[in-house]
């Protein structure tokens, strides 16, 4: 029988050439889709080259599980998608998969492949890094991986071992059209597992409608650059479509870096959906700045199904806001809240404890300011160095680093404190994020204003996950700082 997830003709009887696995990592209950490996998926498939995809993370599958996959497959090549955060991982998965008898080649890409490819190769276990969009590279790459090194070497965009040295091939242009690139092979996803935290809503998707980001964050990574590339909105169109009529998609995640940079792009989209008769409802999952929105548009994007944006306000202090790159003000995310609330939209805050410009009065300011704006949901996370920011940079300049060089100690939750500076040391910053969190969530507006929107199960679910992360990450005693 052919399930939804089987890549059917491509199976056939042609040896695979490539098995992308989604390799598991921390589960946070809200699973979503790997674009990065569906997109490389789609243009496989379109290419007719056979491949199959695992999403091992959604299905819950252990390694062992896995390796026994890639024992039954025998692929040619193994792909994984590795952030800073699952280099660890990622060398679990190319060790357990070149103990086999006739051991595929592991390719990585993503975010660490991208930023440090020899680290990659030689801590994470990589044969070949597929450095930036993979797109173009990963057809390149199949049509001479049976090469060896001399092949890989006319390869644009990938870095490999050569004897004792790695090589890095010339970096590829981006992709200007990116109209071009079919949609996310999802249907050899597991799209039924992919739920979002919030409305626990099953049928949920994620897109990304633009690549890049001018910001200038201290502490952010662009995976796709500064230069902003747009998709149009007839190929966003399709995809929702798709989405929405094919996959029944329910709910989708706008992932874009800066979805709200044009604001005549947003109102066109929005006018587009409105228009489309299409039913689902949308929210901007990885944040928008908070200058680039107002209170027409988020009534439009309202109007438009949207019911929650996330914004990335960092600190509460305009001077930390300065010195981090962040080019917004505390008036300024004074002012969308402010315009958020009066349309009735859900707000999700993200601030960062511990900059490194921060004391131990500006974090205090930064919770002051949570509770003021008082959003649906506040994230804090410590500031976390990831290689390839300015962050990374300051911190080994001017920081006193608590993990060293080594990125597998990086705490990826963003629960511990990963330097300490002359104006704060590591106690005071983890007093400062128990602080936050406790004030925050435990204020009885707060907590009388999560039961009274008790609507399911699943709004309860939350509330009691919530707590359970509360528990975990601002234990009781411990000292409040207040
Ligand atoms: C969605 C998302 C998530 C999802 C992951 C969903 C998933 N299954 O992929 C969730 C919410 C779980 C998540 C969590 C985290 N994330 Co995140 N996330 C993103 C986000 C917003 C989009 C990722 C995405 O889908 N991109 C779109 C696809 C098309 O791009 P891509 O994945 O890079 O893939 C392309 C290429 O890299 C390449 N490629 C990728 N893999 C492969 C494999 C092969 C074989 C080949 C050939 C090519 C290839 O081809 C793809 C197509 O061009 C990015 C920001 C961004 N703009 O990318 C941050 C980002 C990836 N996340 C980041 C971070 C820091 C985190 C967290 C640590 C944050 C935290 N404190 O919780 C955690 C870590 C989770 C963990 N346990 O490891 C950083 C990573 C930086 C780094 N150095 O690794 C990013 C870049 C954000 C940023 N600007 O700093 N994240
Ligand atoms: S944090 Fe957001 S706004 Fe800042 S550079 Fe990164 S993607 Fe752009």
């Amino acid at each position: 029988m052919r399930s939804e997830t089987d890549p059917g003709a491509l199976r056939g009887p042609s040896p695979l050439r490539l098995l992308l696995v989604n390799i598991p990592f921390y589960h946070a209950g809200c699973a979503e889709a790997p674009l990065g490996l569906a997109y490389v998926a789609s243009v496989l498939e379109r290419e007719r080259i056979p491949f199959d995809l695992l999403d091992a993370n959604a299905l819950g599958m252990e390694m062992p599980e896995i390796v026994a996959r890639v024992r039954e497959r025998r692929p040619a090549a193994v792909g994984a998608t590795v952030m800073t955060s699952m280099l660890a991982a990622g060398r679990r998965l190319a060790d357990a998969v070149k103990a086999l008898p006739s051991p595929p080649i592991v390719v990585f890409g993503g975010p660490h492949a991208t930023i440090a490819p020899g680290e990659t190769i030689e801590r994470g276990g990589a044969d070949i890094c597929v450095r930036g969009e993979g797109e173009e590279t990963v057809l390149d790459l199949m049509a001479r991986l049976t090469e060896g090194p001399a092949g890989w070497r006319g390869v644009a965009g990938i870095s490999f071992r050569d004897g004792g040295e790695v090589v890095h091939t010339a970096d590829r242009p981006l992709i200007r059209d990116l109209d071009s690139i079919p949609f996310p092979a999802r249907r050899l996803l597991p799209m039924e597992r992919y739920q979002t935290i919030h409305t626990g809503r099953k049928r949920f998707a994620t897109i990304m409608t633009s690549r890049g980001c001018p910001g200038k964050c201290m502490f952010c990574y662009r995976p796709f650059g500064r230069d902003l590339r747009y998709r149009s909105l007839d190929n966003v169109m399709a995809e929702v479509r798709e989405l929405v009529e094919r996959f029944r998609v329910e709910e989708i995640s706008i992932l874009d870096d800066a979805f709200t940079l044009d604001r005549e792009r947003v109102i066109a989209f929005c006018e587009r959906v409105l228009a489309s008769g299409l039913q689902f409802e949308w929210r901007l999952g990885n944040g928008t700045r908070v200058d680039l929105i107002d209170e027409d548009l988020l009534r439009l994007m309202k109007r438009a199904g949207c019911y929650e944006v996330a914004f990335g306000i960092e600190s509460g202090d305009d001077e930390v806001l300065r010195k981090i790159g962040k080019e917004i003000t505390v008036a300024q995310v004074e002012r969308a809240f402010a315009a958020a609330k009066r349309v009735g939209m859900e707000t999700i805050g993200f601030f960062m404890i511990g900059h490194p410009f921060d004391t131990v009065g500006t974090m205090r300011k930064t919770i002051d300011f949570a509770v003021r704006l008082d959003p649906t949901y506040a994230q804090f996370t410590m500031s976390t160095p990831l290689p390839g920011t300015a962050l990374w940079t300051w911190v080994k300049k001017h920081g006193r680093s608590l993990i060293g060089d080594d990125v597998t100690k990086l705490d990826f939750l963003g629960t511990k404190p990963h330097y300490e500076t002359d104006a704060f040391t590591r106690e005071d910053a983890e007093r400062m994020y128990r602080l936050a969190y406790r004030r925050f969530y435990l204020r009885p507006r707060y907590v009388w204003r999560s039961l009274r929107r008790i609507r399911s199960w699943n709004d309860i679910l939350v509330i009691l996950k919530g707590l359970v992360y509360l528990r975990k990450v601002a234990p009781e005693g411990g000292g409040d700082g207040r």
